[in-house]
């Protein structure tokens, strides 16, 4: 198993490559959408994006990023000493037709393969994606973690329907028409799915790229009226099922599927590490489950993680784990804290299980 660290689009500076290597990360997850646009979400302190009903705030223009731009981000991440292992998360502005089955449909999807295809040639192994039309959403700040440390957490739903314009999150149009995004089956979800990942797998494993889908985050059926793909653990596997192809796998959110109201963490991660369709995972703890959890530090919440990494070298899981989100801690960095204290836990949990005999 190998160490990364997720960094955000303004995060790709030196400070921060230096910042990851020192917590002993060797790979690095990068979101290269601007999802802290919005005046509430302050750059300075993003721990991670929030915001209401409103959404985080104006996509990009929909340009995929070039090979040239990739390589230029990868020779500064690797004249860190480290790797770059995935990519996280399309812009909204690239692909909301699809996700929409709107009428620039076709347009978006060969634009998406050409920036799959990019991806690969620029060398970067993983894509990670969230097949989602609210996207993250219902959640909110708290002191929820030990001491009163600040992190997200949800009390219920939020039932506010996504406005024209809007799609997972983000605003793609500001100009649209008054209205709000029709409720679809979830029968409706899985075809717009289908056609995406019928389309993308083939050119994905051409260029040499893993597609890893997240889980809906919150995991409920449906959020602002909108429903979701993958809100149980079992539901990943349908994902899986579309495809054999090895480049169909899945970005494996540990905090998202301890929140699911059935199944089991540790089963699914056995599960799914047995048939080798993890790209990366998501390394985090909650205590609670939908509509009523909270995301608390790595080592009090619900998910005993030791057990996970166990399960995880018994499958011979050679992927990446990184931190996810964490509390933010009071000083004055609070979310260089709140990463450092879990990288520590994640080097020291590692270290300790990579020596135990099976
Ligand atoms: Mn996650």
């Amino acid at each position: 198993m190998k160490l990364g660290f997720g960094l955000y689009r303004h995060m790709l500076d030196e400070e921060h490559f230096r910042f990851a290597k020192q917590c002993g990360a060797t790979h690095l997850v990068v979101h290269l959408v601007d999802y802290f646009s919005h005046e509430k979400n302050n750059k300075e302190n993003a721990n991670q994006p929030i915001g209401e009903s409103e959404g985080w705030g104006k996509t990009g223009k929909g340009e995929i990023w070039s090979v040239e731009e990739l390589l230029k981000i990868k020779a500064k991440i690797n004249s860190y000493g480290l790797e770059w292992h995935a990519i996280e998360n399309f812009d909204p502005a690239m692909w909301y037709d699809v996700l929409l089955d709107g009428p620039r449909k076709s347009e978006q999807i060969e634009n998406v393969k050409q920036l799959i295809r990019n991806i690969g040639e620029a060398g970067i192994p993983v894509f990670g994606y969230n097949f989602s039309l609210a996207g993250v959403s219902s959640r909110f700040q708290g002191k929820f973690a030990r001491g009163g440390a600040i992190s997200v957490g949800m009390d219920g739903v939020d039932e506010t329907p996504v406005p024209n314009g809007m799609v997972w999150n983000m605003i793609y149009d500001e100009n649209a028409p008054q209205g709000t995004m029709p409720l679809i089956s979830h029968e409706e979800l899985w075809s717009r799915f289908q056609f995406f990942i019928e389309q993308i797998i083939p050119v994905a494993e051409e260029a040499g790229v893993i597609m890893a889908a997240h889980p809906d985050d919150p995991p409920m059926p449906v959020v602002r009226n909108t429903p979701r793909l993958v809100y149980q653990p079992h539901m990943y596997q349908k994902v899986i099922d579309y495809t054999g192809s090895p480049s169909n796998k899945l970005e494996f959110c540990l905090g998202t599927i301890a929140e699911m109201t059935e199944g089991d963490v540790y089963e699914a991660t056995d599960f799914y590490s047995k048939q080798n369709r993890i790209a990366y995972i998501h390394f985090r703890n909650i205590i609670g489950k939908v509509p009523h959890y909270k995301e608390v530090f790595v080592d009090e919440g619900d998910v005993d993680m030791y057990k996970i990494l166990r399960i995880l070298k018994k499958n011979n899981f050679n992927g990446v784990i990184i931190p996810d989100h964490t509390p933010q801690m009071d000083c004055s960095a609070p979310w260089h804290a709140g990463m450092a204290f879990a990288m520590g836990f994640m080097v020291a949990a590692l270290k300790q299980v990579d020596q135990e005999k099976v």
